[in-house]
């Protein structure tokens, strides 16, 4: 038998979605940023909205997003997706409008724009990918860095006193009236990719019905920032981080 007898039509169970381009991504292996870009994609094949979608990309290691969803795009500056997505939705409110944002650019350099466009109840979803350090420049302290995580700029360990409280944005947002959905996924094992797409479907079922603002945080690794292998990453995420970051909806309306 040769691979011609086992790669038939009858026998395929999943094909890669026409979505996703066949750029080869420049994310470090193990990184959950395309785990993330494949389920994005997923759902915008699945809901038949390929045409009618338009992502913003963001500063930071998925600047280059656009390269990889066969949709329209548009770059937006440091932590400026949600104000972008905003001018976006109001010219074409029918269209599927999303953000895809790391840490260090929506809960730091971005922390006004997602607020505001939160509070404001833009028909929008946000992708909210939370690894706890900058990967794209060096690995350096996030918003959302854990106390005593080593990191480039907190060789030590982050230290309250001098570098504040871990910013929990996500519960911030959940208290925002503006947003319908709000929830924190993760993307380590299967089934929490299950969930994962299950969440990113509402979140984009939501903006076609026009209920607001939805928002999917993912708890996810930087192996290259975390200076660990991809599967010691993610032990040390379901450790470390899910304790500061408990998976699971904080809104459904
Ligand atoms: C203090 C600081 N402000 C602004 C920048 C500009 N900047 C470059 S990349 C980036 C975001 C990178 O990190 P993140 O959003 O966490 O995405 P990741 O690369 O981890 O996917 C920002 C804000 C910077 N490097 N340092
Ligand atoms: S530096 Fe971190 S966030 Fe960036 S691609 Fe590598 S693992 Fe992913």
């Amino acid at each position: 038998m040769d691979i011609k007898d086992i790669i038939k039509e009858e026998n395929l169970v999943y094909s890669k979605t026409k979505v996703l381009t066949d750029n080869i991504m420049h994310y470090c292996p193990g990184c959950t940023h395309g785990v993330v870009h494949k389920l994005v994609a997923e759902v915008i094949e699945e809901l038949n909205i390929q045409g009618k979608t338009i992502g913003v990309s963001p500063v930071g290691c998925s600047v280059l997003a656009y390269n990889y969803l066969d949709i329209d795009w548009q770059e937006a500056a440091h932590g400026r997706a949600p104000a972008v997505a905003t001018a976006i939705n109001r010219l074409y409110p029918d269209k599927y409008v999303f953000t895809y944002q790391g840490d260090g650019d929506l809960a730091s350099i971005g922390t006004a724009e997602i607020m505001h466009a939160c509070n404001r109840g833009e028909n929008i979803v946000v992708i909210f990918i939370n690894n706890g350090i900058y990967g794209m420049t060096g690995g350096q302290m996030a918003p959302t860095t854990l106390e005593g995580m080593v990191t480039a700029t907190t060789p030590y360990g982050r230290d309250i006193k001098l570098n504040g409280y871990p910013l929990k944005i996500t519960e911030l947002i959940a208290q925002l009236p503006g947003t319908c959905y709000v929830t924190r996924q993760s993307a380590h094992t299967p089934a929490a990719v299950r969930k994962l797409k299950k969440a990113i479907t509402k979140a984009f079922e939501n903006t076609g019905q026009k209920k607001g603002t939805s928002f999917v945080e993912v708890v996810s690794t930087c192996n290259s920032g975390w200076k660990l292998s991809p599967v010691k990453s993610n032990e040390w995420m379901v450790e470390n981080m899910f304790p500061a970051y408990p998976l699971g909806d904080m809104k459904d309306e």
